[in-house]
């Protein structure tokens, strides 16, 4: 076989392998000084495109109890702070009034069943006034991700949401800092689709581009045979 066939077939199986490495595909969006989820317009935006994506997943929305298949370690379930307002969180829920108040510090969701799909809405953000905030979790191959929160000042709402497409996540850990914050309508489960993917073909994908490789490898060596 010629250089110029081994290179061409080391380039095709080394685009396979990239296609099945996972990475975190981010849905952000912020909105500054609202105080109803009809103001946070952006973030709504980002939460529809995370969901078509990520298709079906678990909803937490407060009103009830924690469903079995999940725990929430830090904040406190209720209707937020008399005339805090803006800054201090509110219920994103139609129809509903409870949220997680957090009053900074971080707060650890573990899944009994691993995720790759994670989102909320969160709200009362003053990141003019406190250090950055953050979601890290450990993804499937041990690798530590750290999501930057969006900039949101003047009691701000956000959506943060991401997709590690494959990846077994057994717990997402949000760092609130010292903000007094609230979130709510939290979305966790398995994506149905792959982000990354323009036809959004799940892994099989990559595995027949992995096929085409060698069998053209096997095409190369006949012609070269003759
Ligand atoms: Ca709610
Ligand atoms: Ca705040």
């Amino acid at each position: 076989m010629s250089m110029t066939n081994k290179l061409a077939i080391a380039s095709i199986l080394s685009g396979a392998c990239l296609a099945v490495q996972a990475a975190p595909v981010t849905y952000l969006a912020a909105d500054n000084n609202v105080s109803t989820l009809a103001q946070m317009v952006n973030s709504t935006a980002a939460a529809a495109s995370f969901l078509s994506v990520a298709g079906s997943l678990n909803t937490v929305d407060f009103e009830s109890a924690l469903p079995a298949n999940l725990t929430i370690t830090g904040g406190t379930t209720n209707t937020g702070t008399p005339g805090c307002g803006a800054v201090c969180g509110f219920n994103t829920t139609a129809g509903g009034a409870l949220f997680r108040t957090v009053s900074g510090g971080s707060v650890t969701f573990s899944f009994v069943n691993p995720v790759d799909a994670f989102g909320f809405f969160v709200n009362g953000l003053q990141t003019d006034l406190v250090p950055q905030q953050t979601i890290n979790y450990v993804d499937g191959s041990s690798v530590t991700q750290t999501i930057n929160m969006p900039s949101a000042i003047n009691g701000g709402g956000a959506f943060v949401g991401f997709i590690d497409y494959g990846q077994l996540i057994a717990s997402v850990t949000f760092n609130a800092t010292n903000d007094i914050l609230g979130f709510d309508d939290l979305r966790f489960g398995r994506s149905a689709n792959n982000p990354e993917d323009p036809n959004n073909v799940p892994e099989p994908g990559s595995l027949a581009l992995l096929g085409a490789a060698l069998a053209g490898l096997a095409s190369i060596r006949r012609r070269n045979q003759r």
